[in-house]
């Protein structure tokens, strides 16, 4: 039976968004769709965070989630946090629709996103190749625009 989960994003701005995750088995890869709306036209850095925490917005989610001890990378990059998703992109209607397959997230098991929150940011993430150390640890994407807890959908 397919795994899913839900997670809806609210923040301080206009920036909201619905994404809903889907998983066929333990050992398949995530589905993500959705859409994230409010934004600037451009790329925004697009993360798992480890904590389930918003009691401070979003910056109590703490850093990308990262089990393994990586430095941050891009989504096809060997070495990255599991919670690296790269980037999503707004068009000139400030709309990103989210369209994403990604083969290191999971849904269960210990290394499982359920719990944890999404973080939409207001730059662009550099997938750890911006040449300095903050790029190996958040990729450089600034402020986070909205957030939301990843849960147990039906
Ligand atoms: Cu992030
Ligand atoms: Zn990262």
């Amino acid at each position: 039976m397919a795994l899913k989960a839900v997670c809806v994003l609210k923040g301080t701005g206009e920036v909201t968004g619905t994404v809903y995750f889907e998983q066929e088995g333990a050992d398949a890869p995530v589905k993500l769709t959705g859409e994230i709306s409010g934004l600037t036209p451009g790329e925004h850095g697009f993360h798992v965070h480890a904590f389930g925490d918003n009691t401070n917005g979003c910056m109590s989610a703490g850093p990308h989630f990262n089990p393994h001890n990586k430095t941050h990378g891009g989504p096809t990059d060997a070495v990255r946090h599991v919670g690296d998703l790269g980037n999503v992109t707004a068009g000139a209607d400030s709309v990103a629709e989210i369209n994403i397959q990604d083969e290191m997230l999971t849904l269960t098991g210990t290394d499982s996103i359920i719990g944890r929150t999404m973080v939409i940011h207001e730059k662009a993430d550099d997938l750890g190749k911006g040449g300095n150390d903050e790029s190996l640890k958040t990729g450089n994407a600034g402020g986070r625009q909205a957030c939301g807890v990843i849960g147990i959908a039906q």
